[in-house]
């Protein structure tokens, strides 16, 4: 039963042209509210991980993107509720639109630097360190 074990979710770290990033923060409600993330979803069935990034990036922000310009840069494995949670977080220096909160409680273009004094979830905490080399 190894598939029905895995939860694969891909995120993005938009970076704007002064190097910042984007995150958002988890509304009230769901788990890990309140916690700053890379956005993003699961991969549902069927779904190459790039294509369900970019849907995921229009349901929550609005945005429109060449799923080519996304850029894998590093991944995150962690166990959650049971089953084993894998984060794939791209790069994405372009896209169409501004970026709003569909589903966020709010955005924020933040350093590498800030991002790692925020609450973020576990899974997203290693990314960071990876972010600061880009
Ligand atoms: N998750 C962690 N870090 C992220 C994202 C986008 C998601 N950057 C975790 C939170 C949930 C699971 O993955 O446990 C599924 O995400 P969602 O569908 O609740 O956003
Ligand atoms: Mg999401």
């Amino acid at each position: 039963m190894i598939a029905s074990d895995m939860l694969f979710v891909v995120a993005a770290a938009l970076i704007d042209d002064r190097g910042r990033v984007l995150l958002q923060q988890r509304p009230p409600g769901k788990p890990m509210a309140g916690l700053w993330e890379f956005p993003g979803g699961k991969v549902e069935p069927g779904e190459r991980p790039e294509a369900a990034l970019a849907r995921e990036l229009h349901e929550e922000l609005g945005i429109s993107l060449d799923p080519s310009g996304l850029k894998p840069l590093a991944f995150a494995s962690e166990p959650l509720e049971g089953r084993h949670l894998l984060l794939l977080l791209y790069t994405l220096r372009a896209w169409e639109g501004e970026p709003a909160a569909h589903h966020a409680t709010a955005l924020r273009w933040v350093t590498p630097a800030e991002m790692r004094g925020m609450a973020m979830p576990p899974a997203d905490v290693p990314l960071v360190e990876a972010l600061a080399g880009v």
